[in-house]
Formats: C-alpha cells, structure tokens, sequence
C-alpha cells in the first residue's frame, strides 16, 4: 500500500526533443549541439574535456541523434501509448533548432512551429497536459560556433525572441512550462547546458559561471514573459539536485559536504526563487578568481522573473569527504563525491538510493516552500527482449517503487509535491553515454547501439506496473 498522494497529482513520463525526436534535418530544423555528439562511451570524454573539437570523426563514430527514436514521426503512436499508461502529464522539450534553425534568425521556421501544434493537439486529445522545457541540452549549432554558446551574452535576445515565439503560439495549449534543464550542472558539463566546452580547466569556473549568469537572466525574462502572455501559466526553473551526505561524523567532512552541497543543490535554486545571488557565493567567487560581468538591470531582472514552483532530476545522492583518494572516488557518480559504502550502483555505477529522493524533497521544500515537482527520475538499464517478445524487467520496477514510495513519505512529511515525470518514459538515446542499450522506457524501441533495429514498440512489464500506479494514484506499488 502506497502513502496518500494528492487527487490532481500529475503522474506522467519525460523525454527531451534531442533524444527522441531524430529526423535532425527534416522540417527546416537547424543542428543542434546534441546532432553533433558521437555515439557511445567515448561521448562523455569528449564532453567533459575542454576544448570540444566540433570537427569531430564522421568516419569513426554514429551519430545516433540524428534517428533517435523517431517521435517525429511516430508521436501518434507514443503518445496513445503514454494515454494507455493514464498518464495525466507529459514531460517534452522544444528543439530550439526547429523554430529558430539558426538561433539568430528574425523569424520563426513555420514547419517547426506546426509540428508542436499537432503534439500538443495530440496530447490534449488523450486528455495529456504538456510540460515543455524550453532549453534542454540542445543549443542550435550555429550559436554555439558563431558565438562561443551562452559564454556570449548576445544569446540572451536570441532566447528572448524564441521564448516570445513559443509563449505567443502556444499560449492556449501548453500551461506548465519550465526554462533551462539541469541548469546547475553548467560547472560540471558546461558543454551540454551552456554550449561551449571551456578553453581550459584553469578557465572552467569563470567562463561556467559568466554563462550561467546570462542563463538566469534569460530564464528571469521568460518568466515575466511567460506571466504575462499567458497569465495563467506555471513555471518553473529544473535543477539537478543530489543531496550531499559527508561521509562520516569528522566535523571536516561535515562541513564540506556543506558548502559542496549548497553550491551545488542551492546557488541556481537561490537565484530562480529568492531572485538573488545568496550570500555563500561571494566568499566562493572571490576565493576561486571568479568575476561575474553584468548590466546594471541584470539583478532588478533577476528579483522580478522568479519561478512559480521548483522541478528537479533526481538520480543520486553523493557523498563528500573532504580528503579522498583516488580508490574512494564513485566513478559512476556524474557530480563527483566518494563511494558510499551503503549504496549499490546501476550498471553505469550512478549509486540507487531511494531514501536520498525524500531528503531532496525535505530539503528542497524546507528551504524554499515552494511547490516540488520531480521530472526526471529512473533506471538506465540493460534490458533483454526473451523468446516471446516479452521484457521482464523488475529490477527497473523496484527501482521505480523505492523513490514513489520515498515521495510518498516526503507527501507525509508535508512536501508540497505536485507531479512525478519519470525519465525516458519510452527508450531514447542516453545523453550521458550516447547509447541507445542504456534504457529507461516503459516502452521498448527495438533500436541498437550498431544502427540496426525496426524501431518497433513494445510494452515492458514495467509498462503495466506503471499503469496501475497512476490508475490507483500511488496505492498500488
Ligand atoms: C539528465 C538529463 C536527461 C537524461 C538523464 C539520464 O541529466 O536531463 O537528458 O538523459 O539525465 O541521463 P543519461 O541519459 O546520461 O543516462
């Protein structure tokens, strides 16, 4: 038996344009940032690396982005399927590239424009409400060549102009909206949110956090934007958030694991929902070299575009030690940290702990008392399709029942918590690893990571299992 959640709680599935939509250049659609990764593990290598050649080797490496899963032709047949699901909520981003292929362009690509329309009209019809991240991991190309990515502040009219578009068109069919994915994860991988790979590691910091200020400024404006030509909208800004533990009870550790969590978990969750730069951050700037160059109105701009409720990934804790060798480090483990000698890892070692989503949302709700929501969630896996077609996979179901039931404890605790999107609600294209064996889907794609495959659906067990949660509203795990 599940905890009580709320009537009008919005249980759904999330996916990102890059990852799911493919047909990279048909519609007018520009390339983006994500059109250009390579396939495969080496993706994350050349990710985290200053320096990022887009020349990279055609000859040698897939592109798998430029397929995907392809939802644009195929969202009919997905979106009756997340409706079989019962889901009251679909989490999807709008590829910047479709509508402004350029990103500098005056004017919006049309084609691009339509094909959201029949998604959204798609969704509605099966009584589906869109949430759409307007930025997620997919910066059009030509703005992160010509201008060096969100380094450049010219970027900030570009969105502004692009977010106008997206309000002004689909005002009467999208409420919830949601400004820059994992906006916090900029100093860790500036390539996928800002889209640029810093010059150095001496320069990381410095050129992150420039970028980052433009992107607070950019979100503030759409805010206000948003409030304003569709009054009755809801946004809010999308964090990565890994609660911090310190490894053991050495006031040291503790301490540390305080400021890397706070730095972390709060100083872009500071800015969207106080509108402020919090006090911590000044000692962290000013001991790092760090010299943020704004206009004057960036501050008043910041104060006057804060976020109506707060959503966030949710995949680890982490674990902070303040000295650790090299053996302690939790590889898997994307935003750093030591092994926790309590967790078990998935396959690519990211570390499960169930108990570490109601923290997160204690924590969260208890700083900010704002409405949470949690839109990314769930277990990349190998999944095995057997004889009969069927694919078994519990371990993902009891991945999944461990952080509803966490959220139901949180619910219990009080947490304000308004919608479950769990991530990769249909197989896609992993961003992290570029691979397509890397599953998180209730639904099955039968593509692989050699470029062969049908491209068929098929439902997971987990695909039944999940229905039956939403249909009971949480009380059948
Ligand atoms: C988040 C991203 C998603 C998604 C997810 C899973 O960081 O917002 O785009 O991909 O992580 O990560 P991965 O695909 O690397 O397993």
């Amino acid at each position: 038996m599940g905890k009580q959640f709320p009537d009008n709680f919005l249980w759904g599935g999330a996916t990102a344009a890059n990852q799911v939509e493919g047909a990279s250049l048909e519609g007018g659609k520009g390339l983006n940032l994500a059109d250009v990764l390579p396939g495969g593990k080496v993706r994350m290598k050349l990710l985290t690396q200053p320096g990022f050649d887009f020349e990279i080797d055609k000859e040698t490496y897939t592109y798998p982005n430029h397929e995907a899963v392809d939802f644009y032709h195929r969202y009919k047949e997905d979106i009756a399927l997340f409706a079989e699901m019962g889901f009251k909520v679909y989490r999807m981003s709008i590829a910047w590239s479709r509508i402004f292929p350029n990103g500098d362009e005056h004017e919006p690509n049309e084609e691009g424009l339509a094909f959201y329309d029949r998604v959204f009209d798609e969704l509605h019809k099966h009584g589906i409400e869109p949430l759409v991240t307007i930025a997620h991991y997919e910066t059009p190309l030509h703005l992160i060549k010509e201008y060096g990515g969100w380094k450049n502040r010219k970027l900030i009219a570009f969105f502004e102009r692009y977010v106008t578009v997206l309000f002004n068109r689909y005002k009467d069919k999208v409420k919830y909206w949601l400004t820059f994915n994992e906006i916090n994860g900029a100093t860790h991988f500036p390539l996928f949110g800002l889209g640029f790979s810093p010059t150095s590691e001496e320069t990381r910091l410095q050129e992150s956090f420039q970028g980052l200020h433009h992107q607070f400024v950019a979100s503030a404006i759409a805010v206000k934007l948003g409030h304003e030509i569709i009054p009755e909208s809801q946004i809010g800004c999308m964090l990565i958030y890994a609660p911090t533990y310190a490894y053991d009870s050495n006031p040291e550790n503790v301490m540390h694991a305080l400021e890397e969590g706070r730095l972390f978990n709060f100083f872009s969750g500071d800015v969207h929902v106080r509108g402020e730069y919090p006090a911590f951050i000044h000692r962290y700037f000013k001991e790092n070299g760090i010299q943020i160059e704004m206009e004057e109105s960036d501050l008043e701009t910041i104060k006057e575009g804060t976020v109506d409720f707060i959503s966030f990934s949710y995949y680890m804790s982490r674990t902070e030690k303040k000295e650790k060798t090299t053996d302690e480090i939790g590889e898997g483990n994307l935003i750093g940290g030591v092994k926790n000698p309590f967790l078990k890892a998935s396959d690519w070692g990211w570390e499960i702990d169930p108990t570490g989503l109601r923290v997160a949302l204690n924590e969260l709700y208890g700083r900010y008392q704002k409405p949470l929501m949690v839109v990314e969630n769930g277990l990349g896996a190998y999944d095995k399709v057997e004889e009969d077609g069927s694919i078994i996979d519990d371990y993902r179901i009891d991945y999944l029942r461990g952080h509803i039931q966490a959220m139901g404890e949180a619910i219990e605790d009080g947490v304000d918590l308004i919608g479950y999107t769990s991530w990769g609600c249909i197989d896609l294209v992993s961003a992290s690893s570029g691979e397509y064996s890397k599953r998180y889907g209730f639904i099955y794609v039968d593509k692989h990571d050699d470029g062969s495959g049908t491209m068929e659906r098929s439902r997971k067990k987990s695909f039944f299992w999940y229905k039956d949660v939403i249909n009971s509203n949480g009380e059948i795990l």
